[in-house]
């Protein structure tokens, strides 16, 4: 296949090894996974990832990668934090070290208002956990919460999307109550404590938004070769 057939939990999977909240050339930095992983980004949710997709795009020769984060959002009114760098990168030579970076940044504008950057996909002037802002290569604008770009080209979203991610939060809590949050309705346990899921299950993320950032290509602008079975792996990290 042209591009990996990622299941759930093979993404997932990547996100849990690669994804990292890492400091800028030098300072602080600390690693995470997905989902309010450490008290750094519980405590900091515009810099929990949540979860990295990629998805067919629009066409055969097309593909949608999401970084989305700072679920479980309630409410319509959101922004991305303008001091923050989101980057979802690309390895296309199978060494697990980034070819292609996509750097997001934002301003400082509230809601609809704010507008994103997206720099890429270029070749990243750091590799790893260190991070420079690229100066060349393509830039898409736009406001948050709506797309810019072409369909033939890159095509962008940023904004407030339904957390695609299904669990029961509550239960979950009451499985394992050492994770549950020191603040918010969910930092009181909502029932005994449990073993196991309820059956039916609960999408208690259901009402919940996440901040989503989405970029569409062609396939080919990712891979390094043109061979049918051409590979890339993606994963996602946030800086400060
Ligand atoms: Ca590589």
């Amino acid at each position: 296949m042209p591009f990996p057939s990622f299941s759930r939990r093979t993404v997932r999977s990547l996100a849990a090894l690669s994804v990292g909240v890492a400091a800028l050339v030098v300072g602080q930095r600390v690693y995470a996974s997905d989902h309010q992983d450490t008290p750094e980004t519980e405590l900091n949710p515009r810099m929990d990832i949540n979860d990295v997709y990629a998805f067919p795009g629009a066409s055969a020769d097309r593909i949608a990668l999401v970084l989305t984060t700072s679920s479980p959002i309630a409410g319509q009114s959101a922004s991305f934090d303008p001091n923050l760098l989101y980057q979802i990168k690309v390895d296309n030579t199978g060494d697990a070290v980034e070819d292609l970076v996509f750097q997001v940044t934002f301003d400082g504008g509230v809601g609809a208002a704010q507008r994103y950057f997206v720099r890429g996909p270029v070749a990243p002037a750091m590799t790893g956990t260190k991070t420079m802002l690229a100066t060349g290569g393509t830039v898409t604008t736009g406001n948050v919460g709506s797309t810019s770009g072409s369909a033939s080209g890159i095509q962008v979203f940023a904004g407030l999307r339904a957390d695609p991610f299904v669990i029961d939060l509550e239960q979950f809590f009451n499985v394992l109550p050492d994770r549950r949050p020191s603040t918010g309705p969910l930092a009181t346990q909502s029932g005994p404590s449990a073993g196991s899921f309820r059956m039916p299950g609960v999408d208690f993320l259901k009402p919940f938004n996440a901040l989503a950032i989405a970029i569409e290509l062609p396939k080919s602008a990712l891979q390094s070769s043109t061979a049918a079975d051409a590979k890339f792996g993606v994963w996602s990290t946030i800086s400060r």
